[in-house]
Parts: structure tokens; C-alpha cells; sequence
């Protein structure tokens, strides 16, 4: 027996970008039969395989990856091979001495219904489902499973007639027959070549709903979308979504849909959102299903988001995919940007934004700055499931929005035609796409593609002086970044800076920079490519104050702002982003001092500009309610500990708790008017008026509950009681909570029974108490695990309560160490079962050094504790491993 366990136990090896080589082999086309069954199904798999010249080595076998497969018989060119003839392993398929151009048939057997990993083919409520990105084609049938290997895929799927009516695949049906025992057959073609990891189907008995939408040239494409029964009326809005974001990438990209079906299939044991599988993508029921009783209106919108997000790969994903995994951002990031621009010109784009860089600050800024850290381009991983991650999708989004900042937009237009022109129909890197660019505008990207290379958030200060006598403005940017996992150095970051003076009566001044040849008004763009850097302001008429990184041009820390500026800019600034965070930035200032001085052990006092803030934002309600709303929400707590050397949960949540308190005081005659006129029973509508009139009157009615919990109680029951929309409903039940109380109590009882049978709601229930605040919340998550709900098998579920109890900041990290042990004991539970989501719920410990003594060493034992649980999967091994390291 080893003494160490943790040091000698398998580790998958790192694989990394300098070893890329091409691959020895290319599969033409591929043609799959699958014989549908549950415990054993049956595939066998014909494809035409040549030697490729790029590889170099003209005598390298062939490897196949394959994972949890029983081989039934290998065939060379129509003769069967014995087992002498190649090598069978764990992980594949190797076969020597083979002719330059050959045919290989395989036959293999699965078990579908015991694949709980959900990656590769399995079953959720009796139907068939795949889902194969990143490597899971490879537990369907032996193939290179790696996406520079792009085939053309026929697949016939036979199953019994009755039980699964529906088979789908990608690409169109071109043939379908029935047997007389029962069973029936569906032959799919996907005319365009594309890699294993795009490759789906779906079989089960499902309903479908079709539309259609005819292309920019006219072409007819039939739209389905598919849901279990009982779900039909609940994907009006996923349609509406699907046109809307098919006919904006015409418009915007002139990008037009190239076959003629578009499938989507919801399925409710999925591991993440959705999958832009090539005419048939695959998503989570929670990112399709939506019914104002039944979803919040942040459900609508994610939806709309994910729909055109899965949408938009069409083109950039599948017709142009990626050489490696080390180029995952080349898809995720350019794909996320193009979700953003959708959603800035369908909905309000200050809002849009607003929510994307909180959603930046709050994972990206936070794992760039832990021992998770990584480049947008990682340059060696173990599992690339682990990367998946909020740099490789939100940073690499706004890596892209910098290139647009930098270039323009028509020359990112131009550059975007020449990738996809230059690129389509295979696979490419990121440098193909910075190389499409470069082309379009002439900039030189060298120093730019650190932000490809180079983990960790920059941070910029500035320092600005004004000489009145020759009215010059003297700006001086400085940056820095720490140093992150493996990079002890960093090199200065090319950094965009959109910015704007404002005079002292609020207007946008007119300046000249040195070396422009005239004055100019408005947002102009600088580029800070060094450690530090002055810009020198001419004609400069009044001291102005600084609107820096206007709609958030770069993603840094930014400092050097007085309350003083922060106030004037969230009063004048012509940026609608600029306002919000000038006030966001004065509450958290303002919420971090608080912190302070309760840890001092002094009394809050509410601060006299935020109290005024508050009230003249409750001044322009009427004419921009989800502004109001999102400017009256403070800082969360994960932006508050993000900016704490030490993080001090209880502290946070008291202090906070108290300036919501004090607001709510102060303010309550406001927001009891507010909360009472914005009561609206007309037709439910998703509009961003509409939602912002909703998202104001939870607004208020929680001030009302922060101010006087006694008098805004029955409010919140009569809401939730009436619910009229899941909007409604769920906020005031998160309200209740977060109370010890009796109507908590009765609250989540009566909404437990009413919801009894929609999976996503009571997912919504579990959600709410694993993040509640009351006092008993450990005890209440510990029980819930064993509730007949709970299910450890369900990514949603187990999300709901695991994932969502590890972002309650203030239990999972109480001073007991019982949050952590249930984390512990859960993450080790589902690691047997499901090792992708296993592996995810590891970041909840991998802030670890941010907290005090005695809170690091409980966590660090938790990582410990995990790391020694015998069979611990590699894919949880190499979050743990990677945390520890610190
Ligand atoms: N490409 C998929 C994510 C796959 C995750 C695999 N572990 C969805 C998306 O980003 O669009
Ligand atoms: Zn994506």
C-alpha cells in the first residue's frame, strides 16, 4: 500500500499546445447505424480513412479514442481483423501497417442507460439523447475523436416504433423505413463536413412545434422545436427567439442559414446550457421551456441569449470550428461577443451590458485573480472539460470587442467576412482569426495577442491634472498585473480606453489630444500599450471630470476616481454604462468603508450621497424603470469580497443588510407608492418596459421588507400567493426566505405543492432556500439533500442545491466549517456519477487564501479530503490539484 495515496494515484497527463502536431489520418465520411437500446445499443460505424500528408510520419498507425466501449469486430477493406492485428486499450483503438487510403468498419455495443456521465449517448426520461463536446463521441463509437478531423456523417437510427417516434440527426432525412418487428429506421445526411464533437441525436417520444423562416435569398428552412409532453406550451418564446437571432446574424454578419431543417430538442438531465450540434441543437429544458406562470423574466432573457448564442455557432463553431481545445475561445469568446451585440441591438443595450460585466466581475475577475487563473488561449490542460470556463467565454468575448474598439466596426466586419472566407469548412486558430483581422484594418496585433497568452486582470490607475492658465488636461494611465499561476511576469497590455470629458455643468466637452489635428466631442478612443502613459488635453476649457472606459472598452480594475467625480459622472455621464458604474463604484466604496469600521466595531451610518443617489434615481422611475431598479440594487457580495484583502462574509451581509435597511427607512414612503402604482394585472409582456416595471416593484417591495419586515411580510405572501408570473412569485418567496418565520414556512410549503410535477420550478424551490440567508439555512440544505426531490443525478437539480448553497457566500463559508463539509460530502457523492459536474463545484474552495486562518485551513482541508477519496475522477483531481497549489 502506498503511504500517500494522493501523490501516486493516476492523473490524466497534461497535454499541451506546443505538442499540436496534425493527424496521421483523415475520415472522408463516416456512416453510423445505431440500433436503439436502452441497455445495450448497438453501433457500427463505416468510414473512409486516408493517410494525411501534413502529419509527416508515413507510417503512423492509426489511433482511434474510445472510452467505455465493448468492441464487437474491427473490418479492413471488408475482411475482419483478429485481435493480433491492432491494440485495444482504455482510451482506443491502435492499428499498424495500414495502405494510404483504406475502410474500416466497427462494430461496438453501449449502454445508454447507464451513462450517467452524460457525455456520449444516454437516456433522460426514457428518450436518447448525445451530447459530445468536448470528447465524448468517443464513448459512442472508436473514432479521432479531435475536432481538426472533420468528416461527412450519415446516421440511421433504428428503434422500436411506439416508444420512440421521433429520430432526429443532423443535417436532412433522406430515407426512413419500418420493420416488421416493431421497429422503425430514420437515415440522416449532414451535407457539410464537420467534427466528431458536433455530431447529435435524439430518439424518444416527444412533441414537436414547427415554424419556418425563409432566408435573406429566399430559401425555405423548417424550424422544429422538441420538448416531452406537457411542455408544448412553453416554447413560443425559444421560437420567436430562434427567428429573431437568424435573421439579425443576416443583417449584421450576412450570415444566412445553409440547410434546410433547424432542429432544436430539450432534454432535462443536461451538463451545461445548450450544444450548437451542426442543424440539431441540443438544450437543457431551462434554457428552452418558458411560460410567464413558470419563468422568470431573467429566464426569458437567457434564453433569448442562449438561443441566438447556439444559433450564431452555426457559423462560428461549426462551418468554422477549431484545430484544438486550446483554441476554444476561437468559437466561445467570438460566439458570446456576437450573443452580446444581439442582445445590445434587441433589447436595451445599457442593461445588456450592465449585466455582462457584472457577470465578467463577478466569475471571470475572480477566477483571474485565484489559483484557477488561466490564459484566454490555455497552453496545456488535463481535461479540457475544465476549461469551460468564464475567461475562455466572457474574457474571450470581450478580447473581441476589443479588436472591434481598436479596429472599428467596418473593418471587424470586413475581417469577420475574410475568416469566414478564408476559414470555412475547416478548422482554424486564433491566429487565423487576428491574422482575417489584421487583414481588414492594417493594425499590427503583436502586443495585442498577450491578452491570448497572459492571465490575470490588468489594473489601471489614472491621475489627471489640469492647468487652468494654458487649459490643458494632463492624463496619466499606469498598469499592472499580478502575477498568476505560472506566470510570474507580465508584459503591458494593448488597452483600449473609450473615453469622454465631461464639463463641470454635465455637458461632453470638446478637446483636442495632442497630435490630433482637431477638437472633437464625444467618445474617442486612446491606446494605453505601455506600463504607464500621458495624454495631454488641449483647449481644455474647464477642469473636467473623466469619463474612463466608456461601456466598459477594456476588461480592468480602474482607479483614481474621488466620491467626488464618481458622483458627478453618475449624475452627467452621456454613457448610459458609465452612470451605472459611477454609482455602482461610489456604493461599493462606500459599502467597503462600512465594512471597515464594523469590523472596528463601530455603528453603520448611511451615507448622506448614496441616501441622495438613491433618491433622485427613484426621481426617473417612471421613465426608466430596469435602470432605477438595477441602480437601486448595491453591490453584491461577491463584488464587495472581490475588492476585500480578507474576506469577511458575516461582516459583508451585516453591513450591507444594514444600508439596505437604512435606505429602505429612509425611503419607504417612496417605495410603498412605487411598490402600489407599478402593480400592473394587464397581458403579461416581455418587453424591456414591461420587465422593468416588474424588476422595480420587487425592487421596492424589497426595501420594504429591508425597512420594516413586520408590515411588508403580508405584501410578500400576497405576491407570491397571486402569482400572477414566476417574476413575481420568486422574488417575493426569496424574500420570505430569508426569514425564520412562520410565512416562510407556509410560503415555500404552498409553493412546493403547487409546482409539484414542473421540474423547473421546484428547481427554482431548492434553489431559493440553498441561497436563502435565515439563520437555519445549513440545517435546512442538509436536509433537502435527502428530500424525494433531490435527485444527485440531475445537473439541474443538484445545481440547484449544491451549486446554489456554494454561492451563499454567507453560510457556505460559515465560521463552523459545516458549509464546507456538506460541500465536501456532495461533491465526492456526485463524482462517482457525473465528473464534469463534480469537478466544476471545486471553485467554490479555490479562493481559499483570501479568507482568514482559520477559514484556510478548514478549506484547504476540504481540498484535501477530496484529493484522498479513492477513485476520485481525473477531471475533479485536476481542480483539486490545480487549487491546492494556491
Ligand atoms: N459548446 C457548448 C459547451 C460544451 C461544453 C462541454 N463541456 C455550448 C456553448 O458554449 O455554446
Ligand atoms: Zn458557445
Amino acid at each position: 500500500m502506498a503511504e500517500n495515496p494522493v501523490q501516486i494515484a493516476e492523473a490524466a497527463p497534461e497535454k499541451r499546445l506546443i505538442d499540436y502536431r496534425p493527424p496521421a489520418f483523415l475520415v472522408d465520411t463516416v456512416d453510423l447505424i445505431f440500433d436503439l437500446d436502452p441497455e445495450a445499443t448497438s453501433v457500427r460505424a463505416t468510414m473512409s480513412i486516408r493517410r494525411n500528408p501534413a502529419h509527416g510520419d508515413a507510417t503512423a498507425p492509426l489511433v482511434l479514442d474510445g472510452e467505455d466501449l465493448t468492441l464487437n469486430a474491427v473490418m479492413l477493406d471488408g475482411a475482419a481483423l483478429d485481435a493480433e492485428a491492432y491494440g485495444l486499450t482504455a482510451h482506443g483503438l491502435t492499428i499498424p501497417d495500414l495502405p494510404d487510403e483504406f475502410t474500416l468498419d466497427t462494430d461496438v455495443t453501449i449502454a445508454p442507460a447507464r451513462n450517467t456521465e452524460l457525455s456520449g449517448l444516454y437516456v433522460s426520461g426514457g428518450d436518447f439523447f448525445t451530447q459530445c463536446e468536448a470528447e465524448g463521441f468517443r464513448r459512442i463509437t472508436f473514432f479521432p475523436d479531435r475536432p481538426d478531423v472533420m468528416a461527412r456523417f450519415s446516421a440511421t437510427l433504428i428503434a422500436e416504433q411506439k416508444r420512440y417516434p421521433v429520430l432526429l440527426s443532423n443535417g436532412n432525412p433522406v430515407d426512413r423505413g419500418t420493420r416488421d418487428d416493431g421497429r422503425h429506421w430514420v437515415k440522416w445526411q449532414d451535407p457539410h463536413p464537420k467534427p466528431s464533437y458536433l455530431f447529435a441525436l435524439v430518439a424518444g417520444d416527444l412533441l414537436s412545434v414547427h415554424d419556418e423562416f425563409i432566408t435573406a435569398s429566399g430559401r425555405k428552412v423548417a424550424l422544429g422545436i422538441y420538448v416531452r409532453r406537457g411542455d408544448e406550451d412553453k416554447v413560443a418564446h425559444a421560437m420567436a427567439s430562434l427567428k429573431r437571432s437568424m435573421r439579425w446574424d443576416e443583417e449584421v454578419f450576412g450570415l444566412e442559414y445553409d440547410l434546410d431543417i433547424f432542429n432544436i430538442a430539450a432534454v432535462g438531465d443536461f451538463n451545461m446550457g445548450a450544444m450548437e450540434n451542426k442543424g440539431l441543437n441540443i438544450f437543457n429544458t431551462a434554457l428552452v421551456l418558458a411560460r410567464p406562470d413558470t419563468a422568470t423574466d431573467a429566464d426569458y432573457l437567457r434564453i433569448d441569449r442562449v438561443i441566438a448564442h447556439e444559433y450564431f455557432h452555426n457559423w462560428t463553431g461549426d462551418r468554422v470550428t477549431c484545430r484544438d481545445w486550446f483554441q476554444l475561445s476561437l468559437k466561445e469568446g467570438l460566439t458570446v461577443f456576437r450573443d452580446q451585440e444581439y442582445g445590445a441591438d434587441t433589447t436595451d443595450a445599457s442593461l445588456s451590458r450592465i449585466e455582462e460585466v457584472k457577470r465578467l466581475r463577478g466569475f471571470q475577475f475572480r477566477e483571474d485573480a485565484g489559483p484557477l487563473a488561466h490564459p484566454v488561449r490555455p497552453p496545456a490542460y488535463r481535461k479540457i472539460d475544465n476549461f469551460y470556463t468564464a475567461t475562455v467565454y466572457e474574457k474571450g468575448a470581450e478580447v473581441v470587442r476589443m479588436i472591434r474598439t481598436i479596429i472599428g466596426r467596418e473593418a471587424f466586419r470586413r475581417g469577420m467576412d475574410i475568416y469566414i472566407a478564408r476559414n470555412d469548412n475547416s478548422a482554424a486558430t486564433i491566429e487565423d482569426f487576428v491574422a482575417a483581422m489584421h487583414e481588414a484594418s492594417g493594425y499590427d496585433f503583436a502586443r495585442f495577442m498577450r491578452w491570448y497568452k497572459q492571465a490575470g486582470t490588468p489594473s489601471v490607475h489614472f491621475e489627471g491634472h489640469y492647468d487652468s492658465g494654458a487649459k490643458r488636461y494632463m492624463l496619466t494611465l499606469r498598469q499592472e498585473t499580478k502575477a498568476t499561476p505560472g506566470q510570474a511576469q507580465k508584459e503591458p497590455f494593448v488597452i483600449p480606453v473609450a473615453m469622454g470629458l465631461i464639463g463641470p455643468n454635465g455637458d461632453e466637452m470638446t478637446t483636442t489630444l495632442a497630435g490630433e489635428t482637431a477638437a472633437r466631442e464625444g467618445t474617442r478612443v486612446v491606446l494605453l500599450d505601455a506600463a504607464e502613459q500621458q495624454f495631454i488635453f488641449e483647449d481644455v476649457a474647464a477642469e473636467p471630470v473623466l469619463s474612463l472606459f466608456r461601456n466598459f472598452s477594456a476588461p480592468i480594475r480602474l482607479s483614481g476616481y474621488s466620491r467626488a467625480q464618481l458622483a458627478a459622472l453618475a449624475a452627467h455621464d452621456t454613457d448610459g454604462f458609465n452612470r451605472w458604474e459611477a454609482g455602482h463604484e461610489y456604493a461599493t466604496q462606500m459599502l467597503l468603508e462600512a465594512i471597515s469600521a464594523h469590523q472596528r466595531g463601530e455603528a453603520f451610518s448611511p451615507d448622506r450621497g448614496l441616501l441622495d443617489a438613491m433618491a433622485s434615481a427613484l426621481a426617473q422611475a417612471e421613465a426608466a424603470p430596469a435602470l432605477t431598479a438595477e441602480i437601486l440594487t448595491l453591490p453584491g457580495k461577491a463584488v464587495l469580497a472581490d475588492r476585500m484583502a480578507v474576506v469577511d462574509p458575516l461582516s459583508i451581509h451585516v453591513v450591507r443588510e444594514a444600508a439596505r435597511t437604512a435606505i429602505g427607512a429612509h425611503l419607504h414612503g417612496r417605495f410603498a407608492m412605487l411598490y402600489r402604482d407599478l402593480d400592473d394585472s394587464s397581458t403579461f409582456g416581455i418587453d424591456p418596459a414591461s420587465i422593468g416595471r416588474r424588476a422595480l416593484r420587487n425592487t421596492a417591495l424589497a426595501y420594504l421588507m429591508a425597512a420594516d419586515k413586520k408590515t411588508a411580510m403580508p405584501l410578500a405572501l400576497a405576491q407570491l400567493r397571486a402569482g400572477r408570473t414566476m417574476t413575481e412569485a420568486l422574488a417575493a418567496l426569496a424574500m420570505l426566505a430569508d426569514t425564520a418565520t412562520p410565512e416562510r414556512d407556509a410560503g415555500l410549503a404552498e409553493f412546493h405543492a403547487k409546482w409539484q410535477g414542473e421540474a423547473l420550478v421546484i428547481d427554482k424551490w431548492f434553489a431559493i432556500q440553498a441561497r436563502s440567508a435565515a439563520p437555519d439555512t445549513i440545517a435546512r440544505v442538509e436536509s433537502l439533500a435527502s428530500h424525494p426531490d433531490f435527485d444527485l443525478k440531475n445537473p439541474n437539480r443538484y445545481r440547484s442545491l449544491v451549486g446554489g448553497f456554494g454561492s451563499n457566500q454567507l453560510w457556505v463559508h460559515d465560521a463552523s466549517g459545516a458549509g464546507y463539509a456538506f460541500m465536501t460530502r456532495m461533491i465526492v457523492d456526485v463524482d462517482k456519477v457525473n465528473r464534469s459536474i463534480a469537478a466544476r463545484m471545486i471553485e467554490v474552495f479555490a479562493d481559499w487564501k483570501r479568507y482568514d486562518a482559520a477559514r484556510q485551513a478548514k478549506l484547504r482541508a476540504a481540498l484535501d479530503r477530496i484529493l484522498a477519496t479513492e477513485g476520485l475522477s481525473d477531471n475533479t483531481r485536476e481542480m483539486v490539484t490545480r487549487s491546492r497549489a494556491g
